[in-house]
């Protein structure tokens, strides 16, 4: 049974604390529909006080050297890993995801993030020019400051601390700004920053909704850099507050990835791929491939395995090992999806598997938001169950007949984030991510991610690159230093 009812504190100067007007929203665990906890429902009197905080901290913070800072950040990655597996049964039950996805992606990606920067900030290199033999100049990259770190629920703690781990690393301080949806390892994580010794005020947790704690972050003076992960939506009103503030933003939007599979691809590792890529996580990952494509030869066959497949997939109470689909992380959420299903329906498409609530798990899980892995053929190409993000286990199959077509219906989408290539010619896998217009192509693998490359999406999937050398440079401030000879 999930943990007693827990009331979660905001983390403001080393200390684990009430939210100013003592208000707390119920967070509500995905898998039962009820509430399990307290999430502080705070507002700009606590970023207030956050700020305050952060700005005190920043003066010693930003001169601790390198080491210093890197000591301190592998010491929480090897706290979160020794928490693993409490970690991951929170995540799990904030989240709605099956508690074996928390425990082999979501919480070991939380530690090696901090593991990743904490080494990356001790190998970094500064450019230097003599010029024409009258001056020296040279680059010196410093911490931003404040900076402000907003989450969503889909990946809780992977995708804060890949925002708290890079902005801390630089030397900056953070107010962080995890989903009301789901709270929890974000407030866990605190703790393990005191224990590893992280001074006061370097990293300020606020929690609460979006218009009264994130608005209040992106509205503030004092916090002259925003990293925003979530909603293309919400990241146009983010965007909307900080560019007149001239603030150094970045944006993580949302994505309707296609997933090509040619004729000649590896068929088996095909199915294989595209089933992670449709369901995992119940499909609540921006990166999931929620447009397949496929190419006519290979089409009927192609969609009877997959369908196969994934009618295999078992949906069940995430804290039991087995399952691997859990639930859908809100009620909001499961309605969005159910909508997207029925004008699928109305817009002409086939339901070839799932459209409709499974059967109920279990006892405790009776009133829980659970959806069916759901594949839908036959839908026109341009359709807007094909064209806008449902952010669900629902796929649409669409076949094609030559490159030039299937790279056409690929970039005609608003989204540009990540794409997936199935083929065993090269020539073709080269030419075809070539000419894919989204931030991340993947050729006969998906979500493969290695932290050293620039992560993030083009047209409206986002604004700015972050993951690696583009994470060190958003959260550093490059000045350059000319001296006269
Ligand atoms: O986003 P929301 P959600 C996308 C994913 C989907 C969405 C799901 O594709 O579209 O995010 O996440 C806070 N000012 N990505 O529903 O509502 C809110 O409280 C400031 C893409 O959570 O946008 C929450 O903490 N903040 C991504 C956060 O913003 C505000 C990976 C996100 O909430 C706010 C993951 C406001 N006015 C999800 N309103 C990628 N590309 O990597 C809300 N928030």
């Amino acid at each position: 049974m999930p943990t007693e009812q827990i009331q979660i504190r905001n983390f403001i100067d080393g200390q684990l604390i009430e939210p100013v007007g003592r208000q707390y929203l119920d967070n509500i665990e995905p898998a039962t529909g009820k509430p399990y906890s307290q999430v502080p429902d705070s507002d700009s009197r606590d970023v207030e006080l956050a700020v305050a905080a952060a700005v005190e901290a920043f003066r010693d913070w930003s001169h601790q050297p390198a080491m210093d800072r890197s000591r301190i950040l592998l010491r929480i990655a090897d706290l979160i890993e020794r928490d693993l597996e409490k970690l991951a049964r929170a995540e799990s039950i904030d989240n709605g995801k099956p508690l074996s996805l928390a425990r082999g992606l979501d919480i070991p990606r939380a530690a090696s993030n901090f593991r990743f920067f904490a080494t990356a900030i001790l190998h970094t290199e500064n450019e230097a020019h003599v010029t024409d033999g009258i001056a020296f100049n040279y680059t010196l990259r410093q911490p931003r400051g404040v900076v402000g770190l907003i989450s969503p629920w889909n990946l809780p703690l992977y995708l804060l601390t890949w925002k708290i781990a890079p902005a801390l690393a630089c030397g900056n301080t953070a107010i962080a700004k995890p989903s009301e949806l789901t709270p929890m390892t974000a407030f866990l994580l605190c703790d393990i920053c005191r224990e590893a010794g992280l001074p006061k005020g370097v990293l300020n947790v606020v929690h609460g909704t979006g218009p009264n704690v994130g608005q209040a972050i992106t509205a503030h003076p004092r916090i002259e850099t925003i990293s925003f992960t979530g909603g293309t939506v919400t990241g146009r009103k983010v965007a909307e507050t900080c560019a007149p503030m001239f603030k150094k933003v970045s944006l993580e939007l949302g994505g309707k990835n296609p997933n090509i599979v040619f004729a000649d691809a590896d068929q088996e590792a095909a199915i294989a791929g595209s089933l992670r890529s449709s369901f995992a996580n119940q499909g609540q990952v921006c990166l999931c491939g929620s447009r397949v494509f496929v190419e006519r030869s290979a089409y009927p066959e192609f969609v009877d395995r997959f369908v196969q497949a994934a009618s295999k997939l078992k949906v069940g109470d995430p804290l039991d090992t087995t399952t691997e689909q859990g639930a859908i992380v809100s009620k909001t959420q499961l309605e969005k999806v159910k909508f997207y299903v029925d004008l699928a329906r109305a817009e002409g498409g086939k339901i070839a598997l799932g459209g409709a609530a499974p059967e109920v798990p279990n006892e405790r899980c009776r009133d829980g938001y659970f959806f069916p892995p759901t594949v839908i053929t036959d839908l026109p190409v341009s359709c807007r169950v094909n064209r806008e993000e449902i952010f669900g286990p629902v796929v649409s199959i669409t076949p094609f007949d030559s490159e030039e077509e299937v790279i056409g219906y690929a970039n005609d989408n608003d989204y540009g984030l990540a794409s997936s290539v199935w083929t065993q010619n090269l020539n073709r896998a080269h030419r075809v991510a070539e000419q894919i217009h989204t931030g991340t192509v993947w050729v006969n693998c998906w979500l493969i991610r290695d932290l050293r490359v620039p992560f993030g999406g083009m047209k409206q999937s986002g604004v700015g690159r972050e993951g690696g050398n583009e994470a060190l440079a958003f959260f550093t401030e490059p000045k350059n230093v000319c001296i006269a000879k």
